[in-house]
């Protein structure tokens, strides 16, 4: 069998760098689209890099960009790959509010760009896979929710996700493309960017255990979410690819927790008790009970957390929980990594980063800066 050729968009982010390991151990040919910066963006791939001098390199990167359609349309005349994964995208919530047209820029006109640069490049058996989110939910107006659930996005972000669910569908029915939609749960990993909520407790409870930060500021610790591992997620996504018929899944864990649940458990890997008083922007998380061995710079009454009014959004999604149970009946599929693994998959990665952190301050080095959201 000649082997297959798959084209990542968004390989450089979390998702990506799972999804072209995976691949590559499938014995893939993988493409990557990377976007030019000013300073290297490569870092969740560089282990999987390969001298592309050798004869036949199984992993190319490419610049490109989503918002740029001819480059994308010569890409793929170029390329001309089995399996195209769409997973660019400004994926950032909070941000697109800041960034409306550009976050529908990339992630609605992008997912278009893309579909029209594989219809005009004649590949008809090319097979699509489009990100697509939870958030499409937003409202929850079902729960848990499934794919039957009606959409009812809250942020510029969704609502660029929602055209770009919707054209992926229409190029399915249209033009009989084997186009897919992945509505997927929040998923995380030690890889995560360092602004989802997740990462930027995990570091700060690592950094703050070695005195590297004082105080972490969240913005809604109520928020409701089914958290999941990010290289379960990808797993199905390949699978989900490999059916007779394009069809769209949703990707959960079916297991809900509060951000408030999530710093509590951070806590909990570092052997300390929190306790949470205040109301509303009042609210702190304090030491109750201290942990010398595991948190060397942490003390009975310190507080760690506080709410900073910033981070809330203009409109929030209070609560998401998912219902797998297609994907389960389809491909046997059930995630593997539990809540609690999950964090302590995160914080175990994050306190090994703080304690080399630490050692260099401690030998006059500068380390990295920390307190970042
Ligand atoms: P990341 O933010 O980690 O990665 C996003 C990727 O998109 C990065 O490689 C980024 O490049 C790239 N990108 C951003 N803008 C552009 C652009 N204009 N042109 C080309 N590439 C671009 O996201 P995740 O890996 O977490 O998520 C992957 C996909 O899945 C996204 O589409 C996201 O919206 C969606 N999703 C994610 C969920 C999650 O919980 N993680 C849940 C549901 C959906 P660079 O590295 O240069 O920034
Ligand atoms: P989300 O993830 O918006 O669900 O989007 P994020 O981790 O950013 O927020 C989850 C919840 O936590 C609340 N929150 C905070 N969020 C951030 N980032 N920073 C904070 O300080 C903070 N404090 C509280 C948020 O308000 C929210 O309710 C992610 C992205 O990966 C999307 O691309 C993806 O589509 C969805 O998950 C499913």
């Amino acid at each position: 069998m000649t082997e297959k050729k798959a084209l990542i968009t968004g390989i450089t982010g979390q998702d990506g760098s799972y999804l072209a390991e995976l691949l590559l151990g499938k014995g893939y040919q993988v493409h990557g689209l990377k976007r030019r910066a000013s300073s290297f963006n490569t870092q969740r791939i560089d282990h999987l890099y390969q001298d592309p001098h050798t004869p036949d390199p199984k992993l190319i990167l490419h610049y490109g960009d989503m918002t740029d359609s001819s480059g994308l349309m010569r890409l793929l005349a170029e390329i001309r790959p089995d399996e195209v994964y769409n997973l660019a995208a400004q994926s950032h919530v909070a941000v697109s509010f800041e960034s409306a047209e550009y976050t529908a820029d990339v992630d609605a006109l992008g997912t278009l760009r893309l579909l029209e640069a594989i219809r005009a490049a004649g590949l008809t058996q090319c097979r699509f896979f489009q990100a697509s989110t939870s958030e499409l939910y937003g409202l929850v107006q079902e729960s848990p929710q499934r794919e039957s659930t009606p959409f009812h996005p809250r942020s510029p972000y969704a609502v660029a996700k929602l055209y770009a669910y919707w054209i992926t569908v229409n190029y399915r029915e249209a033009y009989g493309l084997y186009a897919c939609n992945g509505i997927m749960f929040n998923h995380e990993s030690p890889r995560r960017g360092e602004t989802f909520v997740t990462r930027k407790i995990t570091r700060a409870f690592a950094a703050m255990a070695y005195g590297l930060q004082s105080c972490l500021y969240l913005g809604n610790m109520d928020a409701r979410r089914d958290w999941g591992h990010a290289a379960d997620y990808m797993e199905l996504v390949w699978r989900m690819m490999q059916q007779e018929q394009a069809d769209d899944f949703v990707l959960a864990t079916g297991q809900q927790h509060s951000v408030r649940d999530f710093v509590q458990q951070c806590a909990t890997e570092l052997g300390i008790e929190l306790e949470f008083s205040g109301e509303g922007c009042a609210e702190t998380g304090r030491v109750r009970t201290a942990c010398p061995e595991r948190a060397p710079a942490l003390k009975v009454g310190d507080v760690l957390v506080r709410v900073d009014p910033r981070y809330f959004r203009p409109a929030e999604v209070d609560s998401l929980l998912g219902d797998a149970s297609k994907a389960h009946r389809t491909f046997n599929w059930r995630p593997s990594c539990s809540f609690i693994q999950l964090c302590q998959q995160m914080m175990q990665h994050d306190i090994a980063e703080a304690q080399q952190q630490a050692l260099l301050r401690q030998h006059g080095f500068c380390g990295r800066s920390y307190d970042r959201d």
